[in-house]
């Protein structure tokens, strides 16, 4: 998919956008301050990823059709890229709330929402406002559509499972100072990476696409469900690879994740490797907001060989997921996880 999918994309969160503004008005009486709010928050925090879970629901329904010889008409482009855009609004629900739990600096280039001075603790309900907007939207375009309670259920379920993942994320990080080691271990971390990242960021764009491509077989989705949360694991390693070594001006976020003692790919690998004095020194350093404390702990993950370590974990996982892609062939299309493979495999954002 080229850049002119992906600036058809953006045309149509212009015609979302205007949609809401619209219906803002017939709904309520509202000052122009709040019209102007929303307005705001909305063009701050939705458009400005990467947009590949939007992106994948509108390329799922083109491989749909080429797999039958066919073209996806304008119509199932447009209903996918409505599907897309409603992902984007459940992200940016997501880490408007999430940079708030996080203690983060930046996202995507910009201050964190919540860090803007005029903005601070109103980003939580500003948070609330987009989730109730990707319903507002959903509504407008499938209200009559088949599909439309499969996947306003499938919305509700994936959100649930997301804030599940995120309470395992928050709960897996003692207080700051306090270090826990024992609690970080792979099957913990595999266990938060299913549920706060892989459902809502690969399994709901690849979902989507099927209800609305008319899929009805569950063993089909059991199976989608099977590749897709196996390479949210895979993004969700590499998100906390470049948290401690990715470069902000491309990943457009400053990482936290040292500081805020979270159990994170790398601390894991560190802990399988460490002798008893680098356990110690990890307990003495991790889970502060001390620049010093984090410099000793990027260290020791760089005097323990993570950075190689990762290279060669991440091409296990990709060779692994080629093979499970591969088993599929002539079952589904599988041109949308080759596509998601590309975008995620040695990425440095
Ligand atoms: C990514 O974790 C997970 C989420 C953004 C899900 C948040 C879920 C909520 C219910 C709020 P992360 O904190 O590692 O992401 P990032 O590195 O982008 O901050
Ligand atoms: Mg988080
Ligand atoms: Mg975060
Ligand atoms: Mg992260």
């Amino acid at each position: 998919m080229g850049s002119d999918a992906r600036g058809e994309f953006l045309c149509v969160f212009k015609t979302l956008t205007d949609g809401v503004k619209d219906d803002l008005r017939t709904r309520f009486d509202l000052p122009e301050e709040a019209h102007a709010y929303i307005l705001r928050s909305m063009e701050y925090n939705v458009p400005h990823g990467k947009l590949n879970r939007g992106l994948t629901v509108v390329q799922f329904a083109r491989d749909f059709y080429a797999a039958k010889g066919q073209t996806a008409s304008d119509e199932v482009i447009f209903q996918a890229s409505v599907l897309g855009w409603c992902i984007e609004y459940l992200q940016a629900f997501f880490l408007v709330a999430d940079d708030i739990m996080d203690a983060s600096i930046t996202r995507r280039g910009q201050p964190c929402f919540y860090k803007l001075p005029e903005i601070g603790l109103k980003a939580v309900n500003d948070s609330i406002v987009l989730e109730a907007l990707l319903y507002e939207i959903l509504r407008k375009h499938f209200r009559s559509a088949q599909c439309y309670q499969d996947i306003f259920d499938l919305f509700h379920e994936i959100t649930f499972t997301t804030s599940v993942g995120q309470l395992l994320d928050l709960t897996s990080q003692k207080e700051q100072g306090d270090v826990d080691l024992s609690t970080f271990t792979e099957a913990n971390l595999v266990r938060i990476y299913k549920y706060k990242t892989a459902y809502y960021s690969f399994y709901l764009p690849v979902a989507l696409g099927m209800h609305l491509c008319g899929i009805k077989d569950a063993e089909l989705f059991d199976t989608a469900k099977d590749i897709c949360i196996d390479m949210g694991v895979l993004f969700q390693s590499q998100d906390d690879y470049i948290d401690c070594f990715g470069d902000p001006k491309t990943t457009g976020k400053i990482g936290t994740d040292i500081e805020d003692n979270k159990c994170t790919w790398l601390v894991v690998e560190a802990l399988k490797v460490a002798s008893p004095s680098e356990k110690t020194l990890l307990e003495d350093n991790y889970g502060r907001p001390d620049e010093a404390k984090v410099a000793v702990v990027k260290k020791l993950y760089e005097s323990l060989e993570l950075p190689a370590k990762f290279v060669a974990h991440e091409s296990e996982y990709h060779a692994r997921l080629v093979s499970k892609i591969d088993a599929v062939e002539g079952q589904m299309p599988t041109g949308t996880y080759h596509f998601l493979l590309k975008k995620i495999f040695k990425r440095s954002s």
